[in-house]
Parts: structure tokens; sequence; C-alpha cells
């Protein structure tokens, strides 16, 4: 019996030695369609960090909100039911408003002004993040925000009454400013949503719609620009912490290297996405100068609630892209 042992002991050993040490594996829920470019982005990435750490560390693309719905991915992360994962920042906005930063109708609507309105609030973004035990890996912007609807709108009126599929706060109150009803949606689930007549209109990127096909359901989107929202990749800190410094050299400069590609991706797929909604057969333009101009004046109203409810922080954040400009 004591041979035994020994010999079973000894095996291991030499298993332990054999195979790469402390070999893990993560698992990274995502909530977007693995045909969008955030999963595209996260594919790469994780595939970089598996390569990268010679095995030590594997991790595994969970897109479409198949392993955690979008809602719950921060919490799954935060309460280390998954290492590490990728949400919509601003999806945090209704536990704090600093989330929100990057929701605020024509604050920045450009890839430029996101980026620098992305480095003025950034310092403040991971600050909140450590609070909650998650460590910020990288971010990426979605391409500029525009508004779908089913019939041609031409201002703020023609709004009146319709079924608006929201994704955050900010995308709730524009809807309720507008006349319009507000019903929340992941982005997993439109399609179905507009099909059954449980959402008609939205605000959302040419991506979004191109992904969920949304021309099978409706017919116009304008290109208000209005904002550009970021997804974040974020790791469990306890976990981060427990990763040796050779392989956290890997996994920032795979995240470089990933938010360097998602931009890029997102600059491209912009152009891209807006042709495939006109292929669907869309009507896809600016919107009216009546439209803009009162779009404009909520943009205001919602500026002006955003800072009350995001206080100096959310103030400095402001007042440092203004000044970047
Ligand atoms: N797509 C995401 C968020 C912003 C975007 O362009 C969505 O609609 O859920």
């Amino acid at each position: 019996m004591k041979n035994l042992t020994n010999l079973l002991a000894a095996t291991a050993l030499t298993a332990a030695t054999v195979a790469p040490a402390l070999a893990e594996k993560w698992d990274m829920p995502m909530a977007y369609s693995a045909s969008n470019f955030h999963s595209a982005t996260g594919a790469e990435f994780a595939k970089c960090v598996t390569t990268g750490t010679g095995g030590e560390i594997e991790i595994v693309t969970h897109p479409s909100g198949s392993l955690f719905k979008g809602g719950d991915i921060k919490r799954a992360i935060q309460t280390g039911q998954a290492p590490i994962g990728e949400r919509l920042l601003s999806g945090h906005q209704n536990e704090n408003a600093l989330f929100g930063f990057d929701s605020i109708p024509f604050l920045a609507t450009s890839f430029d002004d996101s980026a620098k309105l992305w480095d003025a609030a950034k310092p403040s973004i991971e600050k909140l993040l450590a609070e909650q035990n998650l460590t910020l890996l990288y971010a990426v912007p979605w391409p500029p925000q525009g508004l779908y609807f089913k019939n041609e709108v031409n201002s703020v009126a023609d709004m009146a009454g319709i079924k608006f599929r929201s994704y955050n706060n900010a995308t709730s109150r524009l809807a309720e400013l507008t006349g319009m009803l507000p019903v929340t949606i992941e982005a997993a689930e439109i399609s179905q949503a507009f099909a059954t007549g449980v959402a008609e209109s939205m605000v959302s990127s040419g991506s979004t719609g191109y992904d969920r096909k949304v021309w099978e359901s409706l017919s116009y989107f304008y290109e208000v620009d209005a904002w550009l929202p970021r997804n974040y990749v974020m790791v469990n800190s306890e976990v981060w912490a427990g990763v040796s410094d050779a392989n956290k050299n890997v996994i920032q400069a795979c995240a470089s290297l990933a938010e360097y590609a998602g931009n890029w991706r997102a600059k491209e797929y912009t152009g891209f996405t807006l042709q495939g909604l006109r292929d669907g057969g869309m009507t896809v333009g600016p919107a009216s100068d009546q439209m803009v101009g009162e779009l404009k004046e909520i943009g205001v109203t919602m500026t002006n609630e955003w800072l009350e409810a995001a206080g100096d922080e959310g103030k400095a954040i402001v007042d440092a892209f203004s000044s970047s400009q």
C-alpha cells in the first residue's frame, strides 16, 4: 500500500512538471454576437493571451450573452463566477452616473473626440471599477449612434408614442424626452423584439443594426452621430493579483493590441455597416435640420441632468475634455 502511495505521489509530481505550470482556463462572457467587431477583437485578445502565456492562461470567449446575459456580466466577474468579461460601460449608469460619461448626447460625436473624452474619464472609471473588485484591461468604442425607425421621421413630434428599445439610462431618458416609450432590451434579443413589435425603433450604431439584420423590420436609419459609447474588458481583481508578473505583461500587451485593433475596426465597420443597411433595403442618411435641432436641445437638457447627477467628478471630466479640444 505504502509503495502504491509513493508511486502515485511520484507520478503526480512527474505529471505536474510535464504539464504547463498552473494552467488555467478563463471563461470570458461577452454580450454581443460572435460576428460583431467587439467579439472578434475579444476572440483575438483571447488567442493572444493563450499563445503569449504558453497556455498557462487559456481564455475562452462566450459571445451573444451565452454564458451570462449582458446585464449580469459585471456582477459575475465581481463575484468571481467568471474571471474576465466584456460589457457596455454605460450599462452601469444606474449604479453611478459617472459610468454614463460616454452617452451624453452631442458631447463627443467623432472617434477623435470620443478618444479624448475617454482619456479624460479613464482615471475616474478605473477607480470606480477598482472599488468594485474589477481591473480594467481595455476599452473600445462603438461607431456613432443614430436613430432607427419603421417609418420616416422628420421631427421629434413624429416620434410620439413609438416603442423605443433602450440599452442604458441615457437611452431610456432620450425616449422619455422625445415622447417615446422606452423598453430595455439586450442587443442579442433585438431582432425578435422588432419582429414581434415589442420595439419599433432604437438609437444604436449601424454596426448593431447590421449585426441584427434589422432591415427585416425597420426601414430608416438617421445618422445623428449623437455619441460613441464604449465596451470594456474587465478582470476580477483577486484573479488579477494572482497572475504572475510575466503573464500580467503578456495580458497587458494583448489588451493594448486589442484596444488598437478594436478602434481601427470600429472606424472601418462604420461605413461598411451603413452600406450593409442600405443593401438590406433601408434608407440611410442624415436627419433633417429640424430633427437635429430638436435633438440638440434635448442633448442640452441631458447634459445638465448628467452634470447634476455626476457631481464634481463629472464636471471635472467634461472640463478636461473641453480643454483638450
Ligand atoms: N450597440 C450596442 C450599444 C451601442 C451600439 O452601437 C447596443 O445597441 O446594444
